[in-house]
């Protein structure tokens, strides 16, 4: 504990207590989704999360604190401000703490400030990764460095093809964190439900998850554990559009310039432009399906 952090009463609780809890990040709020999809999106997830028997706890850095637990004002808020507040990594946490400013928690932020407050779970859509080209750009995601070092549990949908997948699963190798599939040996592309890679482990159910993630904690190995949870099919894209949107977005990436940490926005916001609002759509779907599964493992775990 550090005098940063502040958690919710309703979070606190529940710690206490032993009940389930589900970590969500923010940047998905802020950066992205459009207001006020991005609020009401936020607001359905913690309900699914209390429907599935946890409780959620919203991260971001709002006046310099470390949040665990955020109000509906201070979702609003994070919603409105949108791109205007802070994507934080966990470079970015030591300025934006000092000067009382505010932050949209990354993967790797909100698994800093999940892992201060005690939360083990964490539910998301997409994780940052190892970017196409990074043999020459070297743009590899702090979200993959944050998993091999924090102990917390991250559901998700898979990676979306932005990054290069190959070589994003190489680093999880390399750094030993397991790449779990959900009732798939196939790697979930975020939109789509495969990849054409391998996961390192199907599990099918939330007690195997939990179990596997309990027995790493208790090894005390260090690290997180990343479980992709593929889109229901239902929602789930088809491929051919959206890989041309993704090439077209990492194109005009490229032609512009764009790096560092506006890379994955630039790139997520572009994907949208393209394909209107069907890629928003299935991007809601999978983040529920995720918060679902998360709160499930939680009561498990
Ligand atoms: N990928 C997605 N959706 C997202 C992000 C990534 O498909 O919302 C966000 C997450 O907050 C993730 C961050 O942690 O972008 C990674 O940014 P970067 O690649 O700059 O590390
Ligand atoms: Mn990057």
């Amino acid at each position: 504990m550090n005098n940063y952090l502040e958690i919710s009463p309703e979070v606190q609780a529940a710690l206490a207590e032993g009940k389930p809890v589900v970590a969500l990040e923010s940047t998905i709020i802020s950066h992205g989704m459009p207001y006020p999809q991005n609020v009401e999106t936020a607001m359905n997830v913690e309900q699914i999360v209390r429907q599935n028997g946890a409780v959620p706890a919203t991260i971001a850095i709002i006046g310099g604190k470390l949040k665990a637990g955020l109000s509906a004002d201070e979702i609003e808020y994070l919603g409105k401000k949108g791109y205007a507040v802070t994507k934080a990594s966990r470079r970015d946490l030591p300025v934006l703490v000092a000067r009382g400013e505010d932050g949209a928690t990354t993967v790797a932020t909100t698994m800093i400030i999940a892992a201060m407050a005690g939360i083990k779970v964490f539910a998301t859509g997409g994780i940052g990764g190892v970017h196409r080209g990074a043999e020459v750009t070297m743009d590899i995601s702090a979200d993959l460095e944050e998993l091999a070092r924090t102990p917390v549990l991250v559901v998700c949908a898979g990676a979306k093809s932005i990054l290069d997948l190959g070589l994003t699963l190489e680093y999880l190798e390399t750094k030993g964190v397991p790449v779990i599939g959900y009732g798939t040996e196939e790697l979930p592309a975020f939109y789509t439900r495969k990849s054409g890679f391998g996961v390192d482990y199907r599990l099918d159910t939330p007690e195997e998850v939990a179990a596997a993630f309990r027995a790493k904690l208790e090894m005390d190995l260090g690290g997180g554990m990343l479980v992709t949870n593929p889109i229901p099919e239902q929602y789930s894209m088809d491929p051919d559009v959206i890989n041309k949107a993704i090439d077209e977005a990492v194109a005009e990436a490229n032609a512009q310039g764009i790096r560092g940490k506006q890379t994955t926005p630039f790139l997520l916001a572009k994907i949208k432009d393209i394909t209107g609002g069907d890629s928003l759509a299935s991007n809601i779907r999978l983040v529920y399906n995720n918060a679902a599964l998360a709160a499930k493992v939680a009561g498990q775990l």
